[in-house]
């Protein structure tokens, strides 16, 4: 299988590193652009492209019909200011370009056998891609720094919708699972850019090469994509992992064992199953957590282990949230499981008390579970009480 990181030196000389004293033009054109692009490549990046500063009109439409469907589901990200999620003029002074970069996540994936009780991780976090991302691109960045041009790395934030750039930068089509699709590489990749007031030939948007194929939209555990391309965020077990407060009860079932992300619509798709190209990682993947080890460790522990995830307030009631609703749908009732899920009943935190009371049922422990409650989501979770799972 080839490998993406680092790519093998084709031979030409890096561009020069130092500061020069500017005189004249800033570099700039098709010569200049070739240069950046291998830099970039030899950094680490799998594809790059270039796409104008102009707004970003259609996701912007998007994002205010998605808001107006309610499709969003309290999500903040590129959704809490449109206008300037879609502006990527505003975040440089004169900018001219944006330079896309992407960066394969995707890696070999491994059965658990150490946790006794493993929570899965999605693939983009196996380990930190982000960070690795924007080193890469901050290669490139500091080119055009030192010949004179305003460069700034964006990846994952809230001033960019990174997949847009993308799409306009002809680094993929959208799938229908609203990932960018990289033709004969998948989409099991994050994406970064720089905004600059370098000069750069655009690139083409490619044409859309799903074709009639639809697997991505069946295989969604929880009937999230509601339209090709279009997500509903209610639904998408990525999100409802990230949101704070109650996990909708009518998807706890499908949650299955993820802890942090969802990667069905991405592994049903036969483009990744095809084609995408396995990076080499800087260190161990860790594809599992394991689910009692949350629901035990310190919150120091807990939030050090998921370092790099989005949690909400860097708050470890989320996770273990989580991890409770992992229990009671892949544990066996042992007397360790019996244990924590005992301990997280008598939290003061009614998150806790509430998701304990879900899981414990699950497993048929009823012993455990308390006749009342003095708060009212708790006493919610009492009466509907689920079913016991089918396989115990
Ligand atoms: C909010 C967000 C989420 C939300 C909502 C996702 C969503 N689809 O909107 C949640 C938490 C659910 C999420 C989940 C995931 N995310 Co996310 N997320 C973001 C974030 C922060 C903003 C996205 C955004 O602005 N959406 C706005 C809407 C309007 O955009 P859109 O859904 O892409 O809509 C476009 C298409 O519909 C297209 N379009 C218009 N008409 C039509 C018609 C057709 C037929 C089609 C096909 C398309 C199409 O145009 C729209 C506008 O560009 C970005 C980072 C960033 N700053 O951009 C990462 C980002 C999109 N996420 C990313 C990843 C990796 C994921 C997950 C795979 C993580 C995981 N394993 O769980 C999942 C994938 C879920 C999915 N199928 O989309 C990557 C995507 C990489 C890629 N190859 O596409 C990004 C770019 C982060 C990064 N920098 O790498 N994410
Ligand atoms: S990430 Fe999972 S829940 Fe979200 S749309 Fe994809 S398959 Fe569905
Ligand atoms: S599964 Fe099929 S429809 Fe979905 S993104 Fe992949 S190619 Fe497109």
């Amino acid at each position: 299988m080839p490998s993406v990181d680092p790519a093998p030196p084709s031979g030409k000389p890096p561009l020069r590193k130092k500061r020069r004293i500017v005189h004249g033009p800033l570099p700039g054109g098709v010569e200049y652009w070739n240069q950046l692009r291998d830099l970039g490549e030899h950094a680490g990046l799998f594809r790059l492209g270039v796409s104008s500063v102009n707004p970003l009109i259609r996701a912007r439409k998007e994002i205010l019909q998605r808001i107006a469907e309610g499709l969003t589901n309290d999500m903040q990200f590129t959704f809490r200011n449109p206008e300037r999620s879609t502006t990527p003029s505003l975040t440089v002074k004169d900018a001219k370009s944006i330079i896309v970069g992407v960066r394969s996540y995707s890696f070999p994936d491994e059965e658990d056998k150490d946790s006794t009780v493993a929570a899965r991780i999605a693939r983009y976090a196996w380990i930190d891609h982000q960070t690795e991302l924007k080193e890469s691109l901050k290669v490139v960045m500091r080119q055009l720094r030192d010949d004179g041009h305003r460069a700034v790395v964006f990846a994952d934030d809230n001033s960019i919708v990174d997949r847009e750039v993308a799409y306009q930068a002809g680094i993929g089509w959208f799938g229908k699972n609203a990932n960018i699709l990289v033709p004969s590489a998948g989409s099991f990749f994050v994406i970064g850019c720089i905004v600059t007031t370098a000069e750069l030939p655009l690139s083409q948007p490619l044409d859309d090469s799903c074709g009639t194929c639809t697997r991505c939209i069946p295989a969604c555990p929880t009937n999230a994509i509601v339209r090709p391309g279009v997500i509903d965020a209610g639904k998408c077990l990525s999100w409802l992992l990230q949101k704070p407060g109650v996990f909708a009860r009518e998807y706890r079932e499908a949650l299955g064992n993820r802890i942090y992300g969802c990667d069905d619509c991405q592994t049903s798709c036969p483009h990744n199953t095809k084609w995408s190209v396995p990076v080499t990682l800087s260190s161990s993947p860790r594809r599992t957590i394991d689910a009692l080890y949350l629901l035990t460790a310190s919150d120091q522990e807990v939030m050090k282990t998921c370092d790099g995830w989005y949690v909400h307030d860097r708050n470890p009631l989320w996770v273990r949230r989580n991890a409770l609703i992992i229990l009671g749908n892949s544990a066996r009732p042992t007397p360790e499981v019996q244990g924590v899920i005992a301990t997280c009943l008598e939290s003061s935190e009614p998150v806790l008390r509430a998701h304990a009371v879900w899981s414990a049922a699950r497993l048929g422990l009823h012993q455990l579970i308390p006749e009342t409650d003095n708060n009212e989501m708790v006493q919610e979770e009492l009466r509907y009480l689920p079913a016991l799972r089918v396989d115990l």
